[in-house]
C-alpha cells in the first residue's frame, strides 16, 4: 500500500479533501477541457491505494456462472477493444452545498471528471450464455481494503450490479485512460466502467467477479450509497442525476459592465442533455445557452453563452439542465443523510461594476 506517489503528482492539479484514503476534487477553474487530462481526474478512495503488477494480475470469474476461470491482462487484451467518452462523477459531488451538512466530504462541485475510457465489454469477457440459471447479482471485488468503523472489521471494496446492468456492451473492463495505461490511482491495471451511473459502480482495481444466487448485501452497497426513505426500502445511488454547473464566471467575481461570456459544462446519465437555459436573475426568467453536441451518451457537454451585463448590480446566475429523456434538474435536491445526488440548481453570485 502507498498513497505518496498520488499526492506529490496530483497535489498540483487537485485540491486535497483528504489524504488517508487519498481524496481529491478538481478545481472548477481547471475544468478548462472536454476530457480531464489524467493527473487533473478526481480521486475518490476508500482504502489506501494496493500497487497492482500488471504482469501478475489475475482476474477470477466465480460463483454462478457457467465457466469459472482465471483472466491476466493479455487474455482481455485480446478481445476487440472499445474507446468511448464518459464522464465519471461521484454520488457525492456538490454534497458542501446541500444544507444543513451531511456526512462525508464535504465535495464542492469538482467530483466529476470525464475522460475517453479505452477496454472490453465485460459481456465480451464473460461470453455467450455466461451465468448459471441461479445468478442473481454481479459482484466486482477490488483489491483494496482497510478496516471499516462501521463494520468492525476489514473489508474489501465490493460492489454489485443487476445482472442486465453487468450484461450490457457498454459495461467495460477498464485498462486506458485518455490514451495512456490506466494510472494506479485510477484502479490500474483494470477498473470496471458502468458510464451512466454515479462513479461508485466503477470498481478500481478489479481482482474478482463473481456471480451470486441472491442479491449482494455489503457495507458500500447497502449501508453506503443509498438515500433512506422513511418506512420504504432505501434508494441505492444508480444512474446519475442530470446537472449543469457554471465554470465562467468564478463565484464572487467583480465584473466591468459589458458583454461577459458565460460557460460551463452539463451531463446527466445514460443519454446527453438538451438543452441548458441560463437565469440572470435568481430564476425569475431563463434563456437557452448554446449546448455542444454530446461525443458519447455518457460525456458531458460544454454550453456557452453571451451575457450583455450592461448594467451594474448585484447579479445571481444559474443554470439548469434537461437530457433527452427529459428529466430536468430541481431548484434544491432532496436533503439526505448521506449527502448523495445533489443535482439541485447552482448559484453563482457576481458584480458588475
Ligand atoms: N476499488 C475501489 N473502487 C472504487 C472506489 C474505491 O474506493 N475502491 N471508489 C469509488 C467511488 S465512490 C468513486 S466516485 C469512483 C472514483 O473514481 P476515480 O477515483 O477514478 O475518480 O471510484 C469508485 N471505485
Ligand atoms: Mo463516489
Amino acid at each position: 500500500m502507498s498513497t505518496s506517489s498520488t499526492e506529490s503528482s496530483a497535489t498540483g492539479d487537485l485540491v486535497v479533501l483528504a489524504t488517508q484514503p487519498f481524496v481529491a476534487e478538481t478545481p472548477l477553474a481547471r475544468q478548462t477541457e472536454n476530457l480531464t487530462p489524467n493527473t487533473r481526474f478526481f480521486i475518490r478512495n476508500h482504502f489506501g491505494v494496493p500497487t497492482l503488477d500488471p504482469g501478475a494480475w489475475r482476474l477470477t470469474i466465480g460463483g454462478e456462472v457457467s465457466r469459472p476461470r482465471t483472466l491476466t491482462l493479455a487474455d482481455l487484451r485480446a478481445l476487440p477493444a472499445r474507446t468511448f467518452d464518459a464522464t465519471v462523477e461521484c454520488a457525492g459531488n456538490g454534497r458542501s452545498f446541500l444544507p444543513p451538512p451531511t456526512e462525508g466530504n464535504p465535495f464542492g462541485y469538482g467530483a466529476v471528471s470525464a475522460a475517453s475510457w479505452t477496454g472490453v465489454s465485460l459481456r465480451d469477457v464473460l461470453g455467450a450464455d455466461p451465468f448459471t440459471g441461479s445468478a442473481r447479482d454481479v459482484l466486482f471485488v477490488g483489491a483494496d481494503h482497510g478496516f471499516e468503523k462501521n463494520v468492525g472489521s476489514d473489508i474489501s471494496f465490493q460492489r454489485s450490479l443487476p445482472v442486465e446492468v453487468a450484461l450490457h456492451p457498454d459495461t467495460l473492463l477498464v485498462f486506458e485512460m485518455n490514451g495512456q495505461p490506466l494510472p494506479v490511482e485510477h484502479g490500474a491495471p483494470v477498473r470496471l466502467l458502468v458510464p451512466g451511473w454515479y462513479g461508485v459502480a466503477s470498481v478500481k482495481w478489479l481482482v474478482e467477479i463473481r456471480a451470486l444466487d441472491h442479491p449482494f448485501e455489503g457495507y458500500f452497497q447497502k449501508q453506503r450509497y443509498i438515500i433512506p426513505n422513511e418506512g420504504a426500502a432505501p434508494t441505492p445511488v444508480r444512474e446519475r442525476g442530470v446537472r449543469a454547473i457554471i465554470i465562467h464566471p468564478n463565484a464572487d467575481e467583480i465584473m466591468p459592465a459589458g458583454k461577459v461570456e458565460v460557460s460551463g459544462l452539463a451531463w446527466s446519465g445514460n443519454q446527453p442533455v438538451a438543452r441548458v437555459e441560463l437565469s440572470v436573475d435568481g430564476g425569475r426568467s431563463w434563456t437557452s445557452t448554446d449546448l455542444e453536441a454530446a461525443s458519447s451518451p455518457y460525456a458531458w457537454q460544454r454550453w456557452h453563452m453571451t451575457w450583455h451585463a450592461d448594467r451594474p448590480g448585484d447579479y445571481t446566475l444559474q443554470v439548469r439542465a434537461t437530457d433527452t429523456a427529459g428529466r430536468t434538474q430541481p431548484e434544491q435536491a432532496r436533503w439526505n443523510l448521506l449527502g448523495y445526488s445533489n443535482n439541485g440548481i447552482q448559484s453563482v453570485s457576481v458584480q458588475v461594476r
